[in-house]
């Protein structure tokens, strides 16, 4: 089961304006076939499926874990996208067209469809599908698919940062090529443990270092990719099994943290009366507000 934490894992910076069309692309980042819903929903069915566990524990902890992760990271670039589309248009009546400008934008089902706000989706408007999950039970298999899946985002989120300058979209690529990385070393490592192949050494694909990136590098200095959060309060302790070690940057141990970082809050999402989201006038919010507090 699960426990939930009402942060983002990272702070974001708060947008000067909106930018529905890097909104679009960063949406290939979440519902891509090589998006965080595909790493998260990957690990997490290969966590349920797995077989045999009690003899693999580490290998079942790391994968389990990661998966918890990944959960994190589907509501942070959610609120990437949101933060992008915060202020599209404004509110008039609906015979001014307030939604005009949106036709001619890539993504018109942010606007059509989720009062601009993410879709579980890519870039392209296609959703994400059930069939982008591997968990074929073999565990050498699925640590190798988990492995190019990995270093797949990492190309992806590498494209999406060379197409956008948005502050935010950078921060958010910035923070998960960081963890993105360290999850492709955690794989790496356990393949290496069972078979004895250094995969690590294949690393990092696309050949360029995290350092490169300005919003990687902040996260780097401050040893955010030598880190593996145990995201649970007494359990997946046999991580640490995996994960240990100099790091490959050559700064200092592998180390594992007990707990989640500490993140940043969740932003706010202004409402949006052109699209009658959420719909309530200020004195109906004032009035249920009285309701609820009086029982
Ligand atoms: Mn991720």
């Amino acid at each position: 089961m699960f426990l939930r934490i009402d942060r983002l894992q990272v702070a974001l910076p708060q947008p000067k304006e909106a930018d529905p069309n890097a909104a679009a692309a960063v949406q290939e980042l979440l519902g891509g076939r090589f998006g965080e819903m595909s790493t998260l929903m990957n690990y997490m069915y290969q966590s349920f499926n797995f077989r045999g566990r009690e003899g693999l524990r580490p290998y079942y902890d790391l994968i389990a874990n990661i998966a918890t992760e990944e959960l994190g990271h589907i509501e942070l670039v959610s609120a990437t996208v949101n933060l992008l589309l915060t202020g599209a248009t404004q509110p008039a009546p609906p015979d001014q067209a307030p939604l005009a400008a949106a036709a001619s934008l890539r993504n018109t089902h942010h606007f059509i469809a989720t009062a601009q706000t993410t879709l579980v989706g890519d870039s392209m408007g296609g959703s994400w599908r059930g069939d982008y999950v591997f968990s074929s039970g073999n565990l050498v298999l699925d640590l190798l698919h988990n492995f190019f899946l990995e270093n797949g985002a990492r190309l992806q989120k590498i494209r999406v940062y060379e197409m956008t300058r948005n502050p935010v979209a950078r921060e958010m690529i910035g923070y998960l090529l960081v963890r993105g990385g360290v999850h492709a070393l955690a794989y790496a490592k356990a393949l290496e443990s069972v078979t004895g192949v250094n995969v690590s050494k294949m690393l990092p694909i696309p050949n360029i270092e995290n350092a490169k990136f300005p919003e990687a590098r902040k996260y780097e200095s401050q040893g955010v990719h030598r880190v593996l959060y145990r995201f649970s309060p007494e359990d997946y302790k046999d991580i640490a099994r995996i994960w240990r070690g100099p790091a490959p940057t050559g700064d200092g141990e592998l180390q594992v943290v007990d707990g989640p970082p500490a993140g940043g809050p969740i932003p706010v999402l202004p409402e949006v009366p052109e699209e009658f989201a959420p719909g309530l006038d200020p004195a109906e919010i004032a009035e249920l507000a009285k309701k609820l507090a009086a029982s």
